[in-house]
């Protein structure tokens, strides 16, 4: 009897979308390659659920890669999103929901006094050097190794996230001439900063993830943000936080909140559209007000400011006032890292040892042998056993970020049964290697 052979919809729609898009994905960090497998396609979400075309669930931890923070289709952002949409998709002309989203991010991060949104983080950082390069009269910018600060020429050296799992150092297509502007260095080393600063008196800016989450996640160490923060005030230099991944999701005021340091710009994307495209970029008056139209760094977006996005942004912004949800959020990943560190001996048993890093809302298994506190660390890790781990994970309802160099995302609907279950999950994952 011929066996049938049951191909799955997701394997049907993937050789399907690898005709007419390029890796079948519209974003490489959806592609799942680094852990050989092929993308399942999603057809639903609720909570801290999500559903395959092939009626599998899983209990989800990529999050969107981080807007989720209320769980999908929460009632108050599918409220408001569903009221926007009533009156129309996009004016391109102001509307009341962009004035509110800006008063609510003034209000919660400490260091903007004045904000611009866009429509992705990509296009926030790059607004935010370029507005950097212009305050300051100067060009080099200073990076992080392993920080991923989305796809703009600049900020493609040494990047993390998606390149970091496609073992690509840096983008092609990136002019020398312009990369010769990044300067990447190890993240958490204050005196390599020092000593830039003693030999470059071009440098306009240093961007950086105050906390880490494209390498994995990585903490700042005691001390760095805050000599960060003074090399760039003694050296004419705008200190940025790229907050795209932590800006309301470690805290409402993000990391910049946690380490009590002021930025000189913020960049934010993810948890403010709500599921919806949005970035922005936001600081102090005399810096913003150098945007156009006000100013002559030129700066502009078709979309920027889209009425359903700010609704699903503001709606989801408004829930995250009350401190509850971090409350909440926070018990939940060290419920996940108490019950994931309590696998390591086991996993050095099997010659895997494993590093948990968290912080509210985030997490990450490294394994390896070390505390991860750079990027050289992060690669050190063993990812044929973190693919070996995924896959397990996948097989028994746990999605997981598909790269060693991603952060995990919580949601404050994760119940302590969904973390459990995921601790079970790795428990087999781990006992199977
Ligand atoms: P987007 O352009 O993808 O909206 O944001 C870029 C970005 C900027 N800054 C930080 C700190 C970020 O984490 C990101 C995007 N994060 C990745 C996940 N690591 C997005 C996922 C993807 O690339 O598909």
């Amino acid at each position: 009897m011929s066996q049938t052979i049951h191909i799955k919809k997701s394997h049907r729609l993937f050789e399907r979308a690898k005709l007419f898009i390029p890796g079948g994905v519209n974003s490489p960090a959806r592609s799942c390659q680094a852990v050989g497998a092929m993308p399942v396609f999603i057809k639903s979400a609720d909570g801290p659920y999500i559903h395959d075309v092939d009626g599998e669930s899983y209990i989800d931890y990529v999050g969107s890669w981080g807007p989720m923070i209320l769980g999908h289709r929460h009632p108050q952002v599918m409220e408001a999103l569903e009221h926007a949409l009533a009156f129309g998709t996009s004016f391109g002309a102001p509307c009341a929901a962009e004035v509110e989203m800006a008063e609510l991010v003034c209000k919660s991060m400490q260091s903007i006094e004045m904000v611009r949104m866009v429509s992705s983080g990509t296009e926030a950082t790059m607004s935010a050097i370029r507005l950097a390069r212009a305050y300051a009269k100067k060009s080099t910018i200073v990076k992080f190794d392993g920080c991923y600060h989305g796809h703009a020429d600049s900020l493609l050296v040494k990047a993390g996230s998606g390149l970091a799992t496609l073992g690509i150092a840096s983008s092609a297509g990136v002019p020398e001439e312009l990369a010769q502007l990044t300067i990447s260095l190890p993240f958490n080393n204050l005196e390599a900063v020092k000593k830039i600063f003693k030999e470059n008196k071009d440098i306009a800016a240093v961007i950086l993830e105050p906390i880490v989450g494209n390498s994995g996640l990585i903490l700042p160490q005691p001390g760095f943000l805050e000599g960060l923060r003074e090399l760039c005030t003694a050296n004419g230099a705008l200190l940025i936080f790229d907050e795209v991944m932590t800006g309301f999701r470690v805290a409402l005021g993000g990391a910049q909140q946690l380490y009590k340091i002021k930025p000189d710009l913020t960049c934010l994307g993810k948890i403010i559209g709500g599921g919806l495209p949005v970035g922005a970029f936001g600081g102090r008056k005399e810096i913003m007000e150098m945007v156009a139209p006000l100013g002559d760094v030129y700066q502009a977006g078709t979309l920027s400011g889209n009425p359903l996005a700010m609704a699903a942004g503001v709606a989801q912004l408004k829930v995250l006032q009350s401190p509850l949800p971090y409350k909440r959020l926070e018990a939940s990943t060290v419920r996940l890292a108490e019950g994931l560190k309590s696998l390591s001996e086991k996993a050095k048993s099997k010659n895997a040892d494993m590093q948990v890093a968290h912080v509210t809302g985030m997490i990450t298994v490294f394994f390896t042998k070390e505390e991860v506190t750079d990027f050289e660390k992060a690669k050190t890790c063993n990812l044929e056993v973190f693919s070996k781990v995924w896959h397990v994970l996948m097989q028994n309802g746990i999605y997981w970020p598909p790269s060693q160099f991603e952060a995990a995302f919580l949601s404050v609907v994760h119940s302590k049964e969904d973390i459990d279950n995921t601790i079970k999950a790795f428990e087999t994952a781990i006992s199977q290697l």
